[in-house]
């Protein structure tokens, strides 16, 4: 198969995405893999890490979504956390090496009380020299532009999954809600990151669905998530069956393809796959993860254990856009040896 000359498209069809999902894996891999390098640097990886500002009680009915009020997961409900304690949290990501700390919570939207807070905690991770991401529900035209304002890099909200399957999952919020709260949110100039979630009984048809919505916007979101669905006990997609492992991969290297100048992130259930998978995940085109030992409510690979995994396969983590210069990745990669130095020393004694 010879390299392929990638272009940035905005009109995929189902039955162009379901012939990649169906080519042979290896013919896949290295069709993603030639895009990739096309666009990317194929041994730097994003690191982002995540944080809930907001726990639980939830008034949406998300199937997947251990924070749901409509089911009991034995979740302790929180209130909005103190800014400083957020950029305490901020700073610890950055000290790891972290170059994005996105702040999620469990809202249908933002209330008016809570956004002068929220505003607050934009412009202190700014201000610590992180880009900054939040993922706070469904906005307005007006609480857009005010994270826009503050110094908001980009929103988090995902479709999830295709349009026809979405009912399944989600019943009090619509798949339209989702695309006017990303178009208000481009309008604002902020960076949309948008994905979805493998794993929750959908067909092939429904992951093409999904990446078609994605690709077919106007203009590509710049990070893409895919998360394997963390099966929480409590929730009705506890007992779903595994997504088989290669199935998981062809999603990534599809997106790769779909969305050549995207961030693909190899988002939630790592903590379930081992370092092969990742691996192959990396070779797919997938260069963005989340980073630290919590995602928002469930585990996340430890730090130091991300580190070594980095090391043996000469991957190195990205530098953030507007500081793309020497002296900031020397320091970023510092820290991460630091970090990794300091967990091997600990786990010595
Ligand atoms: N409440 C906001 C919203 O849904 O827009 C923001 C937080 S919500 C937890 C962010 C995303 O996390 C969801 O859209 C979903 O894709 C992902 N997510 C939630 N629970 C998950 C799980 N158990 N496994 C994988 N991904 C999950
Ligand atoms: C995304 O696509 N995945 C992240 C982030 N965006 C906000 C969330 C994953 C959540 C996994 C379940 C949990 O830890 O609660
Ligand atoms: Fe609420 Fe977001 Fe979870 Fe859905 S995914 S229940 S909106 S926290």
């Amino acid at each position: 198969m010879p390299m392929i000359a990638s272009v940035t498209r905005h009109d995929w069809t189902p039955a162009e995405v379901l012939a990649l999902f169906k080519l042979p894996f290896n013919d896949l891999l290295f069709q993603a893999q030639s895009v990739h390098r096309q666009y990317f640097d194929p041994n730097r990886v994003q690191v982002s890490t995540l944080l809930s500002i907001k726990t639980g009680a939830c008034p949406e009915d998300c199937k997947y979504c251990p924070q749901s009020g409509h089911y009991n997961t034995g979740l302790d409900k929180e209130k909005l956390m103190e800014v400083e304690k957020v950029l305490q949290a901020a700073a610890d990501a950055k000290a790891i090496g972290s170059t994005r700390f996105c702040m999620g919570a469990a809202w249908k939207h933002p209330s008016a009380k809570d956004m002068p807070y929220v505003l607050k905690m934009v412009e202190g991770v700014k201000a610590l020299g992180l880009e900054t991401c939040m993922t706070l529900g469904k906005l307005t035209q007006e609480q857009t532009e005010a994270l826009a304002q503050a110094g908001l890099d980009y929103y988090n909200h995902n479709l999830d999954t295709s349009p026809e399957f979405y009912g399944n999952i989600i019943t009090t919020r619509t798949y339209s809600e989702r695309l006017q709260t990303l178009a208000y949110v481009r309008d604002a100039g902020m960076k949309i990151c948008s994905g979805g979630i493998l794993g929750m009984g959908e067909s092939l048809e429904d992951r093409a669905g999904l990446l078609i919505q994605l690709a077919n916007l106007p203009e590509h979101p710049e990070s893409v998530p895919i998360n394997m669905l963390v099966k929480v006990k409590g929730t009705p997609l506890a007992e779903e069956e595994d997504v088989d492992p290669f199935d998981f991969i062809r999603m990534l290297a599809v997106a790769r393809i779909m969305m050549p100048e995207s961030h693909v992130r190899l988002s939630a259930g790592r903590e379930q796959m081992n370092e092969q998978m990742q691996a192959l995940a990396f070779l797919a085109g997938a260069n963005s993860i989340f980073y630290g030992e919590k995602l928002l409510t469930t585990g996340n690979p430890q730090a130091d254990k991300d580190m070594r995994l980095f090391e043996r396969l000469g991957i190195q983590p990205e530098a953030r856009e507007e500081h793309a210069d020497e002296v900031h990745q020397a320091a970023i990669e510092q820290a991460l040896i630091e970090q990794r130095d300091s967990k091997l020393f600990y786990s010595a004694v």
